[in-house]
């Protein structure tokens, strides 16, 4: 039996207090009862972490409490920075996983692809096109800031493409989905211990 991918952090600025608890390994038919509870005062962000959280398969506590009277900036940033790290220190050394994964979601009329390298090498690419200021209480413009957030902190390459859509909410919707689905894979264990790098270490 594989050792548990899971763990609990606190990150606490004077902007942000996040509270997150994950577990990897929680996706359908893993025996594991699959848990989501989001609440960062943003609907329409908890919305997309729970869209990324069921559909990665992962369990998923995240509990943040910000400084909404100023904006959405610090909590929408920091939610991502908190839960890019702890992605990271629940998978451990990048061993035995199949590091590569790509997802592509259709939502509607919008189609999502995102492709993930779990690498040790932060860097993100996302082009999501969309139009609105703001989906809820979200501003648009703190959506590629999300992914990027993860990216950097958690230590993942990232590439996030909207690639059609006409409805903000669809697009965005669609491309954590994609997301959810690209980690899903990348975090597959293959079931050796191998370091999956002709360098022998990421
Ligand atoms: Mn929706």
């Amino acid at each position: 039996m594989a050792a548990p991918r899971t763990t609990t952090i606190s990150r606490k600025t004077n902007e942000t207090s996040i509270d997150i608890t994950i577990d990897l390994d929680c996706q359908a038919g893993s025996g594991r009862t699959q848990t989501i509870d989001i609440s960062t005062g943003i609907g329409f962000l908890d919305h997309m972490y729970h869209a990324l959280a069921k559909h990665s398969g992962m369990s998923l506590t995240l509990k943040c409490k910000g400084d909404l009277w100023i904006d959405d900036h610090h909590t929408a940033e920091d939610s991502a920075i908190a839960l890019g790290m702890a992605f990271k220190q629940a998978l451990g050394e990048v061993r035995g996983i199949k590091r590569y994964g790509t997802g592509f979601a259709p939502l509607d009329e919008a189609l999502s692809r995102v492709v993930i390298d779990i690498c040790s090498r932060p860097h993100c690419e996302v082009s999501l096109n969309l139009r609105r200021e703001k989906i809820g209480d979200l501003s648009t413009e703190m959506l590629p800031h999300i992914f990027q957030s993860f990216a950097i902190a958690s230590g993942v390459t990232l590439h996030v493409e909207v690639l059609k859509g006409e409805n903000d909410h669809h697009k965005a919707e669609s491309a954590f989905k994609a997301f959810a689905i690209a980690i899903r894979k990348a975090i597959k264990r293959t079931g050796g211990d191998d370091v999956p790098s002709t360098k022998g270490v990421l």
